[in-house]
């Protein structure tokens, strides 16, 4: 397509060559980030998912052969040849990213489509070609992760997926193509190696991991500018940091968020939110957010309460303050068409909304009824939707949620031509579609930011690359099934691969009516979920945690409880991920990318890098096999220690989730509370498992952005198992003053002889073949005889 290469030039990190038709550049980023672009639509980027990241200054070499140009980093090299071809060398001159040289040749379908279609079946055809196409090579070993939240196993080889964000609450299998967020990203690992690749494309966009042809996989759009980022690894983590520098990192939560939610479509009138309230507290669950889905509003209308259902919003939910429940609403994008509604008026008056195509405003039906859409995709309109916040959180609102921002629209999809005005370079919904759901949500977040100046709690549906920076996600509307179950660990694992560690599933499935053997099993991997929410849809069975049996309450309370237990190692990860870029919940692969067993594993996955977690996920199995990666493995429940790269068969009746500690761990806990803040913390356990190692221990006030000030404690532990085991004690920053009165240690599985701190003898006490004792929080050294 783009012919010959006539010339090249070079132009600060850039190199620009001109083709028999057409132009392209090469952008070094950074020694590790290359972009590949070609001004198809527009003459330069225009990223709604990259926010104030430029070229940085380094050095690189290009030199010019017959074949092709070579733009050398010291990380990676470029090859460009005719026709735009652009090959990835590592920096010993592997070949790791090659584009495919020949056409594509899709797999053969035979038969009468009609024939099929007759019956109802739904018949897909082979993949079109597209405006934009990149095809790379399939070198054979290939195994690809990431692309948000599509259905389907941990690894994306072999699947194809389209970007196009869809809310579709038929029971979402393997087959879909698309879901409610669009997450152009994936990573590429290869005999160990990693590279990822970021297609910064908002049209719809299609992605093939070798199933139309094993020979290559490709990504393509419909629309817009040939974009993309190649992000070198080799190692796994690097590409999810280096991917994560691009798009921004899911920032510090406020504390309170990490803890138990419960939603329910919906909580209405106040006397059942009450009441739901009350039995969290008469059944000794803890918990933290209560949520309002769309029927505390008047008549749907957003940023209104229905007087009725909720005469005095602002003092119930004071009133549930007090008691430790923060509470979160529903905000939908669609506005409805109501003479005399401020909202309508307004955003009719100063042109807020989205246009036809001879600028009426767009109408569709949402719950409301024939609704208008606000163009997200303007500055001021973001503005003005920031501060509609404010009204919520005047009313002592917690935390937005915003749903049917794909945009749903009950009257058919909008069509390809609604006009937005796109911050001064207007454009329509081919191009603004998946990004819709991303700017609702980041003026969400602005508007919480300015109005309550502390860190917000946005959940969003729909989102693209980059949202994680504003907004939680869940991954909509899931069912009550067992397969559901399944599909939400490899889901929730890519959508941290993808950038999105703060994401959760329904827990106990949206629609359809769980069962208390169900709920007892998903409560277990939403103990690890970044976003713990049970939710359901109307009209289903109850299914709060007290709503089935006394065994399925009891579990319930066990696992919430162990929740709040981790709570600090769970915080921990958030701040680690505000610097790495590493999720929460990660599939075995990122660490344990050179065990080629790691990388199918659907069914078990690691809550940071200390924990192993393998649910049982099927219906009466009370036993799980569990593949344990290398070094040591403790068993959380029994403290039997297991050797690792080897695959062990764990006893797990309804009540135990299959836990396993890795040996050399530290991990903070906290004692059991209510909700967060119900106990001033002073005193911090650290549960030991002797081995070497170092953790960093982060504390601050939970909620403000003063720890960008340096207002937070950092704790260093360093621990060695030699003989004995020492624990050296740091401070590497008090910024934060309350600070922890005294550590409880439990120094698992070891009967300790003699204890000393900074030489002096300490008593302690053995219990359960494992040490206790209490030291005063201060730097020193700490000897285990
Ligand atoms: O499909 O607001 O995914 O969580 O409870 C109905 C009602 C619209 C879809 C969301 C779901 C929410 C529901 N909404």
């Amino acid at each position: 397509m783009f012919g010959k290469t006539i010339r090249f030039i070079l132009e600060e990190n850039k190199v620009i060559f001109n083709f028999e038709n057409g132009q392209g550049w090469i952008e070094i980023i950074n020694p590790w980030i290359i972009n590949v672009f070609s001004p198809l639509k527009y003459d330069n980027h225009y990223s709604r998912a990259i926010e104030g990241v430029s070229a940085e200054k380094c050095n690189f070499e290009v030199n010019e052969t017959d074949k092709f140009i070579e733009i050398k980093t010291e990380q990676v090299s470029v090859r460009v040849s005719d026709n735009f071809y652009v090959d990835f060398y590592d920096k010993n001159g592997e070949p790791i990213c090659l584009d495919y040289k020949g056409d594509r040749e899709p797999f053969v379908r035979r038969g009468n489509v009609s024939i099929a279609e007759a019956e109802g079946h739904r018949v897909e055809t082979n993949a079109d070609s597209h405006k934009i196409e990149v095809v790379k090579k399939m070198f054979g070993d290939e195994n690809f992760y990431g692309f948000g939240d599509k259905t389907g196993h941990l690894n994306k080889r072999n699947y194809s997926y389209e970007m196009w964000n869809t809310d579709d609450p038929s029971p979402h299998v393997e087959s879909y193509k698309s879901l409610y967020k669009s997450i152009p990203f994936f990573v590429t690992l290869n005999k160990g190696k990693a590279f990822g690749i970021f297609f910064d494309n908002t049209f719809k966009t299609y992605f093939d991991m070798g199933k139309e042809n094993s020979d290559y996989y490709y990504f393509g759009a419909e629309d817009g500018n040939l974009d993309y980022y190649f992000i070198a690894g080799p190692d796994f983590k690097d590409v999810i940091g280096r991917y994560t520098y691009l798009t921004g990192k899911t920032p510090m939560p406020q504390l309170w968020t990490l803890g138990y939610h419960q939603c329910r479509w919906s909580y209405a009138p106040e006397g059942r939110l009450k009441e739901v309230a009350k039995a969290f507290r008469d059944n000794d669950i803890p918990c933290d957010a209560l949520y309002l889905d769309i029927d505390y509003m008047d008549g749907f209308r957003v940023f209104t309460w229905d007087k009725e259902r909720f005469p005095n919003p602002k003092e119930t939910l004071t009133k549930l303050r007090e008691e430790g429940f923060k509470v979160v609403t529903i905000i939908d994008p669609g506005v409805k068409k109501d003479k005399g509604y401020s909202i309508y008026e307004e955003g009719l008056k100063n042109n807020y909304f989205a246009t036809d195509k001879d600028g009426v405003p767009y109408v569709n039906a949402v719950w409301p009824g024939d609704s208008l859409y606000p163009d997200f995709s303007e500055a001021r309109v973001r503005e003005w939707w920031s501060d509609n916040q404010k009204i919520m959180m005047e009313d002592g609102v917690a935390g937005i949620w915003n749903d049917m921002n794909e945009p749903a629209s009950f009257n058919g999809p909008l069509p390809d031509d609604v006009q937005f005005g796109n911050d001064g370079r207007p454009t329509d919904h081919r191009e603004v579609h998946n990004v819709y759901g991303h700017l609702m949500s980041k003026s969400s977040y602005e508007g919480i930011k300015k109005h309550t100046e502390k860190r917000p709690f946005v959940i969003t549906r729909a989102c693209y690359a980059g949202t994680q920076k504003y907004s939680t996600v869940w991954t909509g509307d899931n069912q009550s099934l067992w397969e559901h179950l399944r599909m939400s660990v490899p889901m929730l694992l890519n959508l941290g691969l993808s950038g999105l560690s703060f994401a959760g599933t329904d827990v106990g499935g949206f629609g359809f009516d769980c069962t208390g053997e169900l709920l007892s099993r998903w409560i277990q991997v939403g103990c690890f979920s970044p976003l713990f929410r049970n939710h359901s849809s109307i009209h289903t069975r109850d299914q709060e945690p007290w709503a089935f049996d006394k065994q399925t309450l009891d579990i319930n309370k066990k696992y919430i409880k162990l929740r709040y237990k981790l709570l600090p190692y769970l915080y921990d990860l958030m701040w680690q991920g505000e610097r790495t870029g590493l999720p929460v919940m990660r599939p075995l692969v990122l660490h344990y990318s050179q065990d080629e067993q790691t990388y199918n594993i659907n069914d078990e996955f690691l809550f940071g890098e200390n924990i192993l977690v393998a649910p049982v996920v099927e219906q009466g199995k009370s036993f799980k096999a569990v593949y344990l990666p290398e070094g040591e493995w403790i068993d959380f429940w029994t403290g039997q220690t297991h050797k690792g790269k080897d695959t062990i068969l764990k006893n797990a009746p309804l009540d135990t989730c299959p836990i396993y500690i890795k040996a050399g761990s530290i991990i903070p806990s906290y004692p059991e509370q209510k909700y967060i803040g119900e106990k001033v913390i002073d005193e911090l356990t650290l549960n030991i498992y002797p081995g070497k190692s170092e953790y960093i221990h982060y504390e601050d006030d939970g909620e403000s952005f003063d720890y960008k000030k340096g207002k937070y404690n950092l704790y260093k532990f360093t621990m060695e198992n030699n003989k004995n085991i020492t624990i050296g004690l740091n401070f590497l920053n008090e910024g934060y003053s309350k600070k922890y009165k005294n550590f409880r240690f439990i120094i698992n599985n070891v009967k300790a002889r003699q204890i000393c701190f900074n030489g002096e003898s300490i008593n302690f006490n053995i219990s359960n073949g494992s040490t206790e004792f209490v030291l005063k929080a201060e730097e020193g050294k700490l000897n285990i005889i």
